[in-house]
This record gives structure tokens, sequence and C-alpha cells, in this order.
């Protein structure tokens, strides 16, 4: 295991569905997605992808980043695991279809948290399909939590905490925008963007950037960058890239030049 130098993927809710709706797919993207990964063909990788218009709704609407406190509640947390498992199972479909050899990790079955970060991670069947050359593939999810019954562990926090624990070479962030900007890019049309930032640099730019976007429970850009710090002080390189733009994450897998936000530790 400690031979493996791992990639993470995140692909952003934004990216494969489209927040505006409820359970809407952005099939194009999955599917481009599934043959961009295939292409690249890169051994020892993770997936990890974002809830969009499929967790994020209903998780709102029953609190369920709160904690457990009614009853009523526990039909929205089923509901919200159930859209990321319809969510993930349209993801897989497109892996399985290219022939990668994807297999899925639900983190309600095998993570708890404590006050929403991650407590225990029942790591055996990650470490095997890692060994044994698979794709494992993981997404945010509905948990349970130790203090707060049950909570929103976000596809994020999964993403720092693996990257730390097994050491990850590297963390691709593929969005919905050219990489971090001086001002919110789909507002602001001259908005900069930053190709490279320092550890130092993004503690400070962190303060600077817009508050999450309505229907996101788990905090939009502001909560990616506060999750990310851990890792990117561990010196784990985090490229951040258009994953809506053709080939930008294949670019990025390969290790090719590609227009982004690369963050290091220096
Ligand atoms: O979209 C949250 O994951 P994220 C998933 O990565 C749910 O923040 C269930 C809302």
């Amino acid at each position: 295991m400690s031979k493996i130098k791992l990639t993470i993927l995140k692909i952003g809710g934004s990216v494969i569905t489209d927040k505006n709706g409820e359970f809407t797919a952005r099939m194009e993207n999955i599917r481009r997605l599934a043959k961009e990964i295939k292409e690249a063909n890169l051994k020892d990788l993770f997936v990890v992808h974002g809830g969009g218009s499929f967790g994020h709704p209903s998780a709102q609407q029953y609190a369920i980043k709160d904690g457990f406190k009614e009853e009523s509640q526990k039909i929205g947390f089923a509901e919200t695991h159930y859209a990321m498992t319809m969510l993930n199972g349209l993801f897989m479909d497109a892996l399985i279809w290219r022939k990668i050899p994807a297999v899925s990790i639900t983190p309600s079955s095998c993570i708890i948290t404590k006050k929403g970060r991650i407590q225990h991670f029942e790591e055996t069947t990650l470490k095997m399909l890692l060994n044994m050359g698979f794709l494992p593939v993981t997404y945010g999810d509905a948990v349970f939590d130790m203090e707060l019954g049950f909570t929103i562990l976000s596809g994020d926090q999964l993403v720092s905490y693996i990257a730390t624990k097994f050491n990850a070479e590297r963390i691709i962030m593929g969005v919905d925008v050219d990489g971090l900007c001086d001002d919110d890019p789909k507002i602001e049309k001259n908005a900069k963007l930053y190709s490279h930032l320092t550890l130092e640099e993004l503690k400070t730019f962190k303060d600077k950037l817009g508050k999450p976007s309505a229907c996101d429970v788990t905090g939009g850009m502001f909560g990616k960058m506060l999750e990310l710090i851990p890792a990117v002080e561990k010196g784990i390189s985090v490229t951040i890239v258009n994953a809506t733009k053709a080939n930008y994450i294949y670019k990025a897998l390969k290790g090719e030049k590609v227009e982004g936000t690369l963050i290091e530790k220096e």
C-alpha cells in the first residue's frame, strides 16, 4: 500500500448535475468524464463526486446536516442517501460502460462522523480495491454521527481525509469554473484567474471567497478551500480545473499543462 502514489479526483456536483433543477443529471458531462478517465488510464486513482441537485435539496429540506432532532427527519436522511445512490449509479453506469472496473464505496455504510468530522472509516475495502487495481468511487453522503445522530459528509472532506490518510500525491478538483479567481467569475466577467497559489496565499484568499450558493448545504467554494488546507499542509498538490470543458480533466490526470489553479505548499 505504501508504494501507491494516489491521485484523488473530485468531480463537483455542479459539473454532473444541474443545480437549478432537482434530480437533474448532466449526462453529457458524466459520459464525457467517464471517457476522459478511461483514456487517461491512470493507475492508483480514486474518484469522489459531489451531490449537486440530487443530494442537496432533501438534505436542506430536512436539515440533515444539523443532526437528528425529530422523527420526521428520518425520511429526509433516507431520501438524501437514496438520491446520492441514484446519482452515483448514473456515474458508475458510465464508467462501467467504458469497461472501467469501478466499484462504489458507500460512505453511510463505512464512515461515522463526530460533530460532522470523520471519526471512523472502515477502509479495508478501499485498500483492497486499490491493491487489486480497481477504481474506487465514493461521494458526499448522509452519514451517522456519534454526537449529532446523523449529518451530511461533504465529498470535499472525504477528499482531504483520504488524501492525508493515504498520503496521496495529488488532488484534482473538477469544478464548473476555470479555477480560483479574485472575484466570482459567474458574476464578474473580468475576474482574474490565479494560476498558482501557495498555502499562505490560499489562507488569506479563503477569507475573501464569497458566500456559498443557496442550495449547497456543505459550503460551496468556501467550504472546499477550508477542507483542502490540511492536505496542502502535508505537501499534497491541488489542481482546480474546469471539468465542464472537454479534455481538461484528461489533461490534468495525465499531468499535462491545463488552465486552472495549482495550489502547493510553497
Ligand atoms: O456536494 C454533499 O457532498 P458535496 C452530498 O461534495 C450531500 O458537498 C448528500 C448533500
